[in-house]
C-alpha cells in the first residue's frame, strides 16, 4: 500500500502547483501540494530531531548512560510528525512504549525526555518512569505505557472526560499492531462507539511484535478490526509524512465536530530491533527485507528527495538543518549528564495519591483535560 500511494503520486500530470521552487520536478511538486515551503521544512526539521535523539539515546544506551528498557521508534518517524504536529496544542495524546519521539513531537522539549530516559531528577518524571514512561500533561501528554494495550482503555478514558467537561479537543491513542489482539482493545472499541467519544484510535503497523510477524499469529486485515464496533476504517502509509499529515489534519477535524471514533491502520515499519536488547534483524527478519525497508521507505529521506526535486531544498539547507537537529541532541545529552540521581530519601515519594483540600483525588488542575 505506502508503495502504490508513492508511485501514484509520483506519476500525476503536471500542473500549477504551488509551492514548487525554480528548476522544481512538476510531477514532485504536485506531491507537495498544499504544503507551504516552511512547513515542508518545518517537518523535515521535526523528523530529523526526531532521528539524531534517538540514534544519541542508542549512544548513550550502549556506553550504560542509559539502563533498562528503551525501545527506538527509528524508521517511524512520519508517525510522530504526520499523526501529532496536526493536533492543536490542547489536544491529548498517548501511546505505547516506543515512545521518545511522540512526546517530543507533541510538545515535550528533548532535554526533559533525555533526562528521563538517564533517570535523572530533571526527567518529566523526575527520572521515575524511564524510557517507557515518557508523561507530561502540561504538553497534553498522557504516556509512555509499558503493558502492551494498557493505554488503550486510558485513551477512551482521557476522551470521555474531555466530553464530561465540555472541552473540544480530541485525543489520539497510538499502539502497535500485536496490541489489538488484547481484550481490552475490544472493550475499549465497543464502549468508544456506543458513547461516540472523541477519539482516534491509530495502530502503528510495523508488522511485527517483538520477534514474531503479525501475519504468522492473526489475520491481517487490521481494518477489519473496528467494523464490528462500527467505528470507520483507514489506511494511511505512515511511511509518507505529508500524507500522514494531511490525513490527520482533517481526520482530527472531523473528529472534533462529532464524527465519533476512528480507527487508523497506519503503515510503517521498524529499522531497529524490538529494543536495545535486540540485534536489528533477529532470526524472524532477514537482513535483506529490513535493508530493502530502510532504503525504500525511510519516512526522512523520502520527505529530503521530495524536496529536492521540487526545488526547495538544497544540500546546504538540508545540512543546515541536520547540524540544528543534532545540536539540540548533544545538549539534551549533557544536560542530562549534568543532572542529579534523585535522592534515594524521596524513592517512596508519588507511590500513593494525595488527597486534595477539596477531597478529591487526582485533581492536580495541571493541564488536565478540560481543565
Ligand atoms: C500485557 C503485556 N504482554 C506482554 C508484554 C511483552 N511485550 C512487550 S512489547 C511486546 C510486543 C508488542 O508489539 P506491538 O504492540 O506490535 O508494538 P511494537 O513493539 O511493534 O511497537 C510484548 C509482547 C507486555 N509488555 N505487556
Amino acid at each position: 500500500m505506502a508503495q502504490a500511494t508513492r508511485e501514484m503520486g509520483a506519476g500525476v500530470k503536471n500542473g500549477e502547483a504551488p509551492g514548487s521552487g525554480e528548476g522544481g520536478d512538476p510531477a514532485v511538486a504536485d506531491l507537495v501540494q498544499g504544503f507551504s515551503a516552511e512547513q515542508l521544512a518545518g517537518l523535515l526539521a521535526d523528523m530529523l530531531l526526531y532521528r539524531r535523539f534517538e540514534e544519541k539515546a542508542e549512544e548513550a544506551y550502549a556506553i550504560g548512560r542509559i539502563g533498562g528498557f528503551c525501545h527506538l521508534h527509528i524508521g517511524q518517524e512520519g508517525l510522530a510528525a504526520g499523526g501529532i504536529k496536526p493536533l492543536r496544542a490542547d489536544d491529548l495524546a498517548l501511546t505505547a512504549y516506543r515512545d521518545h519521539t511522540m512526546a517530543i513531537a507533541k510538545g515535550m522539549a528533548p532535554r526533559a525526555a533525555m533526562a528521563e530516559l538517564y533517570g535523572r531528577v530533571d526527567g518529566c518524571s523526575g527520572g521515575r518512569g524511564g524510557s517507557m514512561h515518557l508523561f507530561d500533561t502540561t504538553v497534553g501528554f498522557y504516556g509512555g505505557h509499558g503493558i502492551v494495550g494498557g493505554q488503550i482503555p486510558l485513551g477512551a478514558g482521557l476522551a470521555w472526560a474531555i466530553r464530561y467537561r465540555g472541552g473540544d479537543q480530541i485525543c489520539v491513542c497510538f499502539m502497535g499492531d500485536a496490541a489489538v489482539n488484547q481484550g481490552v482493545f475490544l472493550e475499549t472499541l465497543n464502549m468508544s462507539a456506543i458513547w461516540q467519544l472523541p477519539v482516534i484510535y491509530v495502530v502503528e503497523n510495523n508488522g511485527y511484535g517483538m520477534g514474531t510477524a503479525f501475519s504468522r499469529v492473526s489475520v491481517t486485515e487490521m481494518e477489519a478490526r473496528s467494523g464490528a464496533y462500527g467505528i470507520p476504517a483507514h489506511t494511511v502509509d505512515g511511511q509518507d509524512v505529508l500524507e500522514t499529515y494531511r490525513f490527520f489534519e482533517g481526520l482530527a477535524e472531523e473528529v472534533r465536530g462529532g464524527a465519533g471514533p476512528q480507527f487508523v491502520n497506519a503503515v510503517t515499519y521498524r529499522f531497529r530491533g524490538h529494543s536495545m536488547s535486540d540485534p536489528v534483524s533477529g532470526t524472524y527478519r532477514s537482513k535483506e527485507e529490513v535493508e530493502t525497508h530502510v532504503r525504500q521507505e525511510d519516512p526522512i529521506t523520502i520527505l529530503r528527495d521530495r524536496m529536492m526535486k521540487a526545488g526547495l531544498l538544497t544540500q546546504e539547507e538540508l545540512e543546515a538543518i541536520d547540524a540544528e537537529a543534532r545540536a539540540v541532541c548533544e545538549d539534551a545529552a549533557e544536560f542530562s549528564d549534568a543532572s542529579a540521581l534523585p535522592d534515594p530519601s524521596t524513592l517512596y515519594d508519588h507511590v500513593y495519591a494525595e488527597i486534595n483540600p477539596n477531597g478529591r483525588l487526582f485533581l492536580d488542575g495541571r493541564g488536565t483535560p478540560g481543565g
